[in-house]
């Protein structure tokens, strides 16, 4: 039965994962480039899941999530305490897979001329799930 129940699970993430982003939802430069394929990771301290930093020249970003009925918030990173950018969030379900924002080049900072982006979800019912950011 567990076995089982892994297999679907690692099913949904392949699929969520690969499912090519429709013409429909085309990026600005025209071509879709995954920035970070990782895990949300839970932090005891603040009472989150988040991600690694992907770094993004701006424009319009894509990100998906392997949990459905969840709400991704996305932001940009800077250094110090209470600094960072607070971009959107999107709700994601199986209809939805993708949430989009467009037009972030306003979150481009630093002497990298780059926004670090990172999806973060409250909780941590998403501890150690996929999470893809595309640029
Ligand atoms: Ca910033
Ligand atoms: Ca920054």
């Amino acid at each position: 039965m567990k076995k089982r129940w892994l297999s679907i699970s690692m099913f949904a993430l392949i699929l969520v994962s690969l499912i090519p982003i429709s013409s429909a939802e085309a990026a600005g430069n025209g071509s879709w480039d995954r920035i970070l394929s990782g895990t949300l990771d839970y932090n005891p301290t603040y009472g989150f899941c988040d991600s690694a930093n992907a770094r993004s020249t701006g424009g319009d970003v894509l990100i998906r999530g392997e949990v459905p009925y969840v709400t991704y918030e996305l932001w940009e990173s800077d250094p110090g305490s209470g600094n960072d950018d607070y971009i959107g969030k999107r709700y994601l379900t199986p209809e939805k897979i993708n949430g989009i924002f467009r037009g972030i080049n306003w979150a481009v900072d630093g002497s990298n001329n780059r926004a670090e982006l990172y999806v973060k979800v409250n909780g941590r019912a998403v501890d150690g799930k996929w999470v893809g950011i595309w640029d």
